[in-house]
């Protein structure tokens, strides 16, 4: 079986932006509202249950804040939230403090190199993955992708598959010419779900999870001089991920 493409998740899998980076622009979004809620470091950890960050908003006053009183135009609210909580976000990846993961940018060079397709499959804001794009990996970087899956372009978030096959649809590639690069439960029962073996890079939030039907967990991508950690599945001899072992995974 060809390895034909790699789909990539964006949150806790290209770089580790949840706690430094989403969790910082909600809570400054809320100060600016003068509304009293705070997400702090184990909180957001829960509340990540629900991807997405106008649903987590809602999640978290439903299921935190009976004592709530929801104005007539709550959804208004929630919308004006998130607006605020997304420039606040690009503005910290503006300030270059949010890096890519260990091995991301040389796997995307190698994959780059050997004619694979790539794609970008996420729940977070389009924007918020261009400028990290930007800021973080290459000025150019976004057009390193065929295909960027990003945001309410399908209402079912992750761990709904939707977005993958909308992914799949515009590479005009099948489950089984790809393999999907996750770093949660969330992201992989949307990918498994989908068809499309998943390998998994786990972060601080995620790595207690249930990766079951993951063809491999890491610690991270790994570089030559700094070798990754594997969880589960086979290293086939390597010290870091690169498209040869994600071709032995794929097989
Ligand atoms: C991670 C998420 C996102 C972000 C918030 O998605 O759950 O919802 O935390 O992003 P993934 P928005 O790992 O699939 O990239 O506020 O822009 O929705
Ligand atoms: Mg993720």
């Amino acid at each position: 079986m060809t390895l034909s493409a790699i789909l990539f998740d964006v949150d806790g899998t290209l770089a580790d932006t949840e706690r430094d980076g989403h969790r910082i622009a909600f809570n400054r979004t809320f100060d600016k509202f003068d509304l009293d809620w705070h997400w702090d470091v184990e909180l957001y950890g829960k509340l990540l249950a629900v991807t997405g960050g106008k649903e987590r908003i809602r999640h978290y006053v439903d299921s935190y804040k009976s004592d709530y009183l929801k104005p007539s135009d709550f959804d208004d609210l929630v919308a004006e939230l998130h607006r605020e909580k997304t420039r606040i976000y690009n503005e910290i990846l503006e300030s270059g403090k949010i890096p890519m993961r260990p091995g991301v940018k040389r796997l995307l060079q190698d994959a780059m190199e050997r004619g694979l397709k790539l794609a970008i499959v996420t729940t977070t804001t389009p924007e918020n993955v261009t400028t990290l794009l930007k800021c973080s990996l290459d000025p150019d970087s976004a057009q390193w992708f065929d295909v960027i899956a990003a945001g309410d372009i399908v209402p079912a978030k992750k761990p709904a598959p939707d977005i993958y096959f909308w992914a799949m649809e515009r590479l005009a590639l099948q489950p089984r010419d790809c393999i999907a690069l996750e770093d949660s439960e969330n992201g992989i029962r949307a990918s498994l779900s989908a068809g499309v073996k998943t390998v998994i890079t786990v972060t601080d939030y995620t790595k207690d999870q249930d990766f079951s039907g993951a063809v491999a967990v890491l610690s991270d991508l790994g570089e030559p001089e700094s070798p990754f950690s594997i969880l589960k599945g086979q290293d086939y001899g390597k010290t870091f991920a690169d498209v040869d072992l994600f071709e032995r995974w794929h097989a």
